[in-house]
């Protein structure tokens, strides 16, 4: 089917001769025993599964959730004036994003208005309240945030064998390519070995797939157009083509129906064990997962075999891609003067290189159905926290500084508090203060932040008074007024990782240690011997190493920082094991850790933890010269980059 919006470059390929559905060449790959039994599974992987779930109007639902109220009911979060949630029976009264808040009212009298958590000055924490002032507030998205979190771990609970990339605070990409491939082995044994008469080894094609139902755990994106009188139904996601069930399938679509099975029942736990909706798309790759989950929302899912790709693509304005919505899709838009993917199959490759770069191809291969991007599972923590405020009213004078960044401290202390809930050993190494001046670009000081067992607002707001006078200078003499006004302020933490194992407390610093330095004895006889004997080493189940040395079995760890196994006897009892090696790991960490301390003695500059150990900040933080960064190396004019913004 030629494409509706007759392009001026016919000349490009032979347009009488052009059919855009011989582009989608990459659609039909054999499947073979090696899909099956190779692993790892690879991104050109011709059984390769990808799901997009996204939460459905995601903080309407977590303020419905936390509220107990009725998921009927018209609901919308609101922020200051603008609203950034509308759930779904709001939506039907016309309520959208770009409403105002006042307006909505108007149309739905009965609407539930939640105004999104705020900080304030003096707050530990954040707290709803109905009309807050973004002169004296700063927002809080922590609960949100959370809300995801536990939605991630029913995805990673429900699925131990998927990979799992977080791609916003309420979407996931899953890879579902090793879970399903383990599902055909088993529902499919006859799978599980190449037969021995098979021509071609691994390389064999499988045999022809059975006719099992594709389309019981999700909507079936048709192969065929609809009928244009349905079209509004198709676009709607509420197109149905009674004959999809009938099409020859392959082990793909076989593949794509067990994914849709898995990601059903974990939809299903995140509905029922936290009380929220998702939608998710089902497909070849994370581009067409996530153009598939918009195709019918909320509460429901969608499958796009590969068969129905081409229809599926050609007629789509290519904008609504990812990535090609921005100056990219409007500069590509101009050159090539289209409009939808099938416009922009007409142009090969060589054209498109020539007008935007190399790395163009990536877009030649998306409008074609291709998308090799992995997904990857990011780091369960962020390395880094940021709270930061637009300020309403900009500060002018010195003095107005500390009173936004103490709002900003609660809301860091709550985020590292939370943190270490779960991991005792997470500290960040680094507090930063940026400020922007009017007009200007945004400027910043750090320094380093000391570990301390706990960790206040105090303790956070001190540092960043001292990164305000450094970064600001504290103003005119006579009334500290600032020779530029400031508009917006963030305070953050980097580097936010886990310490070394058994890092606990500066506390530990004082235990009281031997003249040689050593760690104090621990209540069981311990050696310490030489790393590279590890002859004998063994896991037991619990994963405590294990070494037999004759008639005595030792329990080990090796420490990351002097590359020294310390060693224990064990008394069979595995509990009672891992908890002497994590003692005695603390105990072995907190000795290094009052070693760096004895070191910085006589360069300190700050004081923390309540007591008498002073911590050298390692940016002096009076400091008058201002290192300049290194700036990355210009972008080539032509290609891809410049219309993307450097992050
Ligand atoms: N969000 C925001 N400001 C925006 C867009 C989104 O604050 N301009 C927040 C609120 C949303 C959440 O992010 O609830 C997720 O964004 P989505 O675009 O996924 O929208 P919803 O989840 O609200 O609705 P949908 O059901 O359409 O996905
Ligand atoms: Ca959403």
């Amino acid at each position: 089917m030629p494409p509706t919006s007759p392009l001026k470059h016919a000349s490009r390929k032979e347009k009488s001769k052009f059919t855009p559905h011989a582009e989608f060449t990459d659609l039909n790959l054999p499947i073979t025993y090696r899909h099956l039994h190779s692993s790892p599974p690879s991104a050109r992987d011709s059984l390769r599964v990808i799901a997009l779930c996204d939460s459905d109007a995601f903080y309407a639902a977590c303020e419905q959730v936390r509220l107990g109220i009725d998921p009927s009911r018209p609901l919308v979060v609101r922020q200051w004036d603008a609203l950034i949630a509308v759930n779904y029976p709001a939506r039907a009264f016309g309520i959208t994003r770009m409403s105002n808040w006042r307006d909505a009212v108007k149309k739905c009298p009965e609407l539930i208005v939640v105004h999104v958590a705020t900080y304030k000055e003096g707050d530990e924490a954040p707290s709803y309240c109905d009309n807050p002032d973004t002169a004296t507030h700063k927002v809080s998205l922590d609960y949100y945030r959370r809300e995801s979190a536990k939605i991630i771990s029913i995805f990673k609970e429900g699925l131990p064998e998927g990979e799992i990339e977080k791609a916003s605070i309420d979407e996931a990409f899953i890879d579902f390519t090793r879970p399903v491939r383990a599902e055909l082995l088993a529902r499919y044994p006859y799978l599980s070995q190449v037969p021995a008469d098979a021509p071609h080894g691994l390389d064999t094609a499988l045999p022809p797939p059975p006719q099992m139902s594709l389309g019981k755990h999700g909507i079936l994106i048709p192969v065929d157009p609809p009928p244009e009188d349905s079209d509004s139904a198709h676009k709607a996601g509420e197109y149905v083509n009674a004959d999809e069930e009938d099409r020859p399938r392959t082990w793909h679509d076989v593949a794509l129906a067990i994914a849709a099975e898995l990601m059903d029942k974990i939809r299903a736990d995140v509905r029922t064990q936290l009380g929220y909706t998702t939608s998710a798309g089902i497909a070849r790759n994370k581009f067409l997962a996530k153009l598939t989950a918009s195709y019918k929302k909320r509460d429901s899912q969608s499958i796009l075999r590969n068969a129905a790709i081409p229809n599926y693509l050609i007629p789509m304005p290519f904008q609504k891609i990812r990535f090609l919505g921005g100056k990219f899709g409007q500069a590509i838009a101009d050159t090539f003067e289209a409009s939808t993917v099938g416009d922009l199959l007409f142009i090969d490759i060589d054209e498109m290189q020539q007008k935007f770069g190399e790395d163009s191809i990536w877009v030649y291969e998306i409008l074609r159905g291709i998308d090799r991007s992995e997904v990857k599972e990011k780091p369960a923590m962020t390395k880094s926290m940021m709270a930061s405020k637009n300020l309403p009213r900009p500060i002018n004078k010195f003095s107005e500084g500390p009173h936004w960044l103490r709002v900003l401290a609660a809301e860091l202390a709550l985020r590292i508090n939370e943190a270490r809930e779960a991991d005792q050993s997470i500290w960040p190494k680094t507090i930063v203060l940026h400020a922007r001046p009017r007009n200007e670009a945004s400027r910043s000081k750090q320094t380093s932040f000391p570990f301390a067992r706990t960790v206040t607002v105090d303790t956070i707001a001190g540092f960043a008074e001292r990164l305000w006078k450094d970064l600001v200078g504290s103003g005119n003499k006579e009334d500290g007024s600032l020779p530029h006004s400031i508009t917006h302020v963030a305070l953050g933490f980097s580097g936010v990782e886990p310490g070394e194992a058994g890092q606990q407390s500066i506390e530990g610093f004082f235990q009281p240690r031997t003249s040689t330095g050593d760690p104090p004895p621990a209540d069981r006889k311990r050696r310490r011997v030489a790393v590279e004997d590890s002859a004998g080493a063994s896991v037991d189940p619990s994963g405590t190493p294990q070494i037999d040395r004759g008639e005595k079995t030792m329990i080990a760890f090796v420490c990351p920082r002097c590359h020294q196994r310390i060693e224990l006897e064990s008394t069979d009892d595995a509990h009672s094991d891992g908890e002497a090696l994590s003692r005695l790991q603390t105990e072995h960490s907190d000795f290094h850790m009052a070693e760096d301390l004895s070191k910085m003695a006589g360069h300190n500059d700050g004081n923390v933890g309540g007591g008498s150990v002073k911590i050298r900040a390692v940016e002096k933080l009076h400091s008058t010269r201002t290192k300049r960064k290194k700036q990355p190396p210009e972008l080539p004019e032509d290609g891809i980059a410049k219309f993307f913004a450097r992050k």
